[in-house]
């Protein structure tokens, strides 16, 4: 038996872990702990950057992407660019259990999601419909905070029997361009999971990020022996090493991770990045992490606090 753990990214990831916490506590699985904790943000309306109420594209269309990572079997799925369903992450789940392959994008998506029973439903809200109009009688980035204003919802449980998941779901960079997917919903990017290790999952800048299948290097730095947070903050500087080769001196990259013993982990290049976490003994817990990047930071090392 393990002690079940959850952890989630933001602090939107409260009540995510709590509702992933619930699902442990009563001996759950970790994949059903995964969705459950993850629906919980995509159906708030306030949380601006997942499913339902989530920012839209440049065309003013809500296109979502999530995924699932089966520790247990090594299981994948995944929804790309999908349009109308408010919980995306369940979506993807189906394509794992019910589809022949492990992503649809785009009309596929929503067809399939439509053909499982999910509702199609409008995700644009109207605050988040006004905020689009002004974006456009601006076109002004720095103005509206322009791609900058994004966050996934990243969260990995491990349960009492021992097994992993690692899920995600966003909708990702604010006003992208129709089409656009990040690395939320590509396995080893914006997550990843492996029973006989653990699970990371990543947010941020997806369009650096997917270039370094960085969750996949958090599993292997562990399964070499890394500590979790090692392992989290080596995958930030290997990206940010390769982002300042080429000339940029800045990137929005966060880890969370878990390993199968219960230890967690967590690496920003924010100079704050704030994380929830659930364990049986203290319940959810919102923690705040400071910058792990030397490059851009160099007096401050990655330390937990709570
Ligand atoms: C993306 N990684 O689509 C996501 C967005 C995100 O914090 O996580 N933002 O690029």
């Amino acid at each position: 038996m393990s002690k079940p753990v959850a952890i989630a990214t933001w602090r939107f990831g409260l009540p995510g872990v709590k509702e992933a916490g619930e699902a442990l506590g009563a001996g759950g699985s970790a994949l059903d702990a995964v969705e459950r904790g993850i629906r919980t943000a995509e159906l708030d309306p306030e949380v601006a950057s997942v499913g339902y109420g989530g920012y839209p594209n440049a065309a003013g269309v809500v296109q979502t992407d999530a995924a699932i990572h089966d520790g247990r079997t090594h299981g994948f799925g995944a929804v790309a660019a999908l349009e109308g369903v408010r919980t995306p992450i369940s979506v993807a789940r189906r394509v794992m259990e019910r589809c022949p392959h492990s992503m649809l994008a785009g009309a596929g998506a929503r067809e399939f999601a439509q053909a499982q029973g999910f509702a199609l439903e409008e995700l644009l809200t109207e605050g988040m419909r006004r905020n689009y109009e002004e974006w456009l009688r601006n076109r002004d980035l720095e103005r509206t905070g322009g791609i900058a204003s994004h966050d996934t919802i990243g969260l990995v449980a491990l349960d009492a029997h021992g097994d992993l998941c690692s899920g995600c779901s966003t909708s990702g960079l604010r006003y992208k361009s129709p089409g656009r997917v990040g690395d939320s919903p590509l396995s080893g990017c914006g997550l990843y999971c492996d029973n006989a290790v653990g699970g990371a999952a990543a947010t941020g800048n997806g369009d650096d990020i997917l270039r370094f299948a960085p969750c996949a290097l958090i599993v292997e730095f562990m399964r070499s022996g890394a500590h979790t947070q090692e392992a989290c903050r080596m995958a930030v500087e290997r990206i940010m090493t390769n982002v300042s080769m080429r000339g940029k001196k800045e990137a929005d990259i966060n880890f969370i991770a878990l390993r199968k013993d219960g230890e967690v982990g967590v690496a920003a290049t924010r100079a704050e990045f704030h994380f929830a976490v659930w364990t049986p003994e203290t319940g959810a817990q919102l923690h705040v992490i400071q910058r792990a990047c030397p490059e851009q930071e160099p007096e401050s090392e990655g330390a937990l606090r709570t």
